[in-house]
């Protein structure tokens, strides 16, 4: 099983595009889909040796572009539990993708091996799966080329969602050990969760149905298949914008982030005051709830109102279940609203920790809890329960019926959240089992507290690397000066917070701000880009309140 140098140098798959920059960032390779081919080639040779160098663990390859449009594409590879690649190898990821004819890759290749004292003999083995964009056809074909010429056994999982693709990763490669995940199906995922969420929602009447918009994306098909396995008199849903097959409608003026960046509810949803509606992102791992309320006013309840939603929950589950050693965490980014931060740290008094954005940040600091929840504000995030929290909660003895209740409730929800990954469907769940707990409407949710008024500007600039953050992005050391000159505006509102980053994603700064009132928040966003553009060589117009 070891490499065939001469068969990967002579298949190599060229560049289409001379000159275009490749870089595996936060979102793994992600661009638009006609430049891709000879990534999928190469990030299946490193799919290969990142099994060989992790004893031949199953590692996950997924194709999508998440939220993007559907002319975009994009692969992201999955460790062996389920998690997003270790950070130190997203570089080899770059050095591959760059390399463009066979010489410069078997030479990134062999250092690879020598850097990591990879033993090129151990077999290899990846899965992997994609969306429902029409490139992934061509895309796929260009990675099994990869897989074959460099020896992984591979399995192909087809249509899936991105967090079931990290389930089966995880349940692959802990199959018959004592942290056994389930059953490595995407028909094992339904019925985990599915089990799960009976268990928790027991003895409670059920809710209206629930309206979820699935962006025309792969969650419709996974949905209909998961709700197979739940009785309607469990858990009432109404799917829409289910259509994979129609060009160009995938992520179309509907899913998650048109929901969250529009702040409005998708064109094709006719929602009406008291309906509870979500929507998904396209490849299913984002999640954001809305609703009209009685005046048919626009609410949404994103990543945050989620997380506190959960955190909620679950600390009053452990305190009910007597395992109070048990301590709860919530992680957030520097776009969590000022609003959620406060509620978490003075109503629910709950520790809450900042770090940088991007999921990999969120999730390794969620370890650091014994249940630490995370979400990102756009809806991505998911309940991590540590080696002692899983225990505690699984040989706890009841000492009274409520006790031995709120046990059984907490062993539903280990079952119930993706533990590897944000994931739409079991979030989802989540957030049903706890208004089904608590019979509460989505009006009756969102008066945990009342987001402060929010912008986010982005800002183009002649080099964005010049912007350099610290304290969890929040507070820029470069170009020096800037950050002085933030906080001297930002003290003249109340309630007023700013900050400025570079995006990992797209060629741009993003400045956000928020205000005790919507109109405020435009003009310090709004200030706060000009200042951006002005002394850090803005590009194209300057930016001017709408
Ligand atoms: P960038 O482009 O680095 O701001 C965006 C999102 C992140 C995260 C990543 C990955 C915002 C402000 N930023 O990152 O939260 O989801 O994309 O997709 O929403
Ligand atoms: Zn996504």
């Amino acid at each position: 099983m070891s490499l065939d140098f001469d068969a990967i140098k002579s298949n190599i798959i060229p560049h289409k595009i001379e000159g275009f920059k490749y870089t595996y960032g936060t979102a793994g390779f992600r661009s638009k889909a006609e430049v891709l081919d000879s990534v999928m080639y190469k990030v299946a040779i490193l799919a290969t040796l990142r099994s060989k160098k992790l004893n031949g663990a199953t590692i996950g390859v997924m194709i999508t572009a998440s939220h993007n449009p559907e002319e975009d594409n994009g692969v992201k590879l999955v460790d062996p539990r389920g998690e997003m690649l270790e950070q130190s190898w997203e570089g080899y990821a770059t050095s591959l993708a760059v390399a463009n004819d066979g010489d410069a890759l078997v030479q990134v290749i062999e250092q690879i091996i020598a850097a990591n004292k990879i033993d090129i003999n151990i077999p290899a083995s990846v899965i992997y799966a994609y969306d429902t964009r029409p490139s992934c056809a061509e895309l796929v074909k260009c990675l099994e080329l990869g897989l074959k010429v460099s020896g992984a056994k591979a399995v192909n999982h087809g249509l899936q969602t991105t967090p079931i693709l990290h389930y089966l990763v995880r349940c692959i490669n802990t199959a018959n050990t004592s942290d056994a995940y389930g059953e490595p199906t995407a028909e094992g995922y339904y019925k985990k969760l599915s089990e799960a969420f009976k268990t928790a929602v027991k003895g409670k009447a059920r809710l209206s149905p629930l309206h979820v918009d699935c962006a025309n994306g792969v969650g419709a098909p996974k949905l209909r298949e998961l709700l197979e396995y739940m009785p309607e008199d469990v858990l009432s849903v109404k799917i829409v914008n289910e259509d994979i097959n129609t060009k160009g409608q995938l992520n179309k003026n509907c899913g998650a982030d048109f929901v969250k960046t529009q702040q409005r509810a998708p064109p094709t949803a006719d929602i009406h005051p008291g309906d509870r509606c979500c929507s998904f992102d396209g490849d299913a791992d984002r999640i954001v709830y809305y609703y009209a309320d009685k005046d048919s006013v626009f609410r949404l309840l994103d990543g945050d109102k989620i997380a506190g939603l959960a955190a909620m929950f679950i600390m009053e589950l452990v305190k009910d279940a007597g395992i109070d050693s048990i301590k709860v965490g919530v992680v957030q980014t520097a776009y969590a609203n000022g609003s959620s931060t406060h509620y978490l740290t003075k109503v629910l008094n709950v520790p809450v920790s900042c770090v940088p954005t991007g999921v990999k940040h969120l999730h390794h600091e969620a370890e650091k809890y014994d249940i630490g929840v995370y979400f990102e504000a756009n809806g991505h995030g998911t309940v991590l329960f540590s080696p002692t929290a899983l225990n505690t909660i699984k040989t706890s003895e009841a000492k009274t019926p409520a006790q031995n209740q709120a046990l059984m409730q907490l062993r539903a929800l280990t079952d119930l959240i993706n533990q590897t990954v944000g994931d739409a469907i079991s979030d989802m769940l989540l957030v049903e089992t706890i208004l089904t707990n608590r019979q509460w409407s989505l009006e009756e949710w969102d008066q945990a507290y009342t987001d402060l008024p929010n912008r986010l500007v982005k800002v183009v600039v002649a080099d964005r690397h010049i912007f350099k953050t610290t304290n969890a992005e929040r507070q820029l050391v470069e170009p020096a000066g800037l950050q002085a000159e933030i906080d001297a505006n930002v003290a003249k509102y109340s309630n007023g917070r700013s900050f400025v980053r570079a995006s990992g994603t797209e060629d741009a700064v993003r400045v956000y701000a928020e205000a005790a009132t919507r109109s405020e928040t435009d003009e310090l966003a709004y200030k706060i880009a000009q200042i951006v553009y002005d002394r850090a060589g803005g590009v194209g117009a300057r930016p001017l309140m709408a």
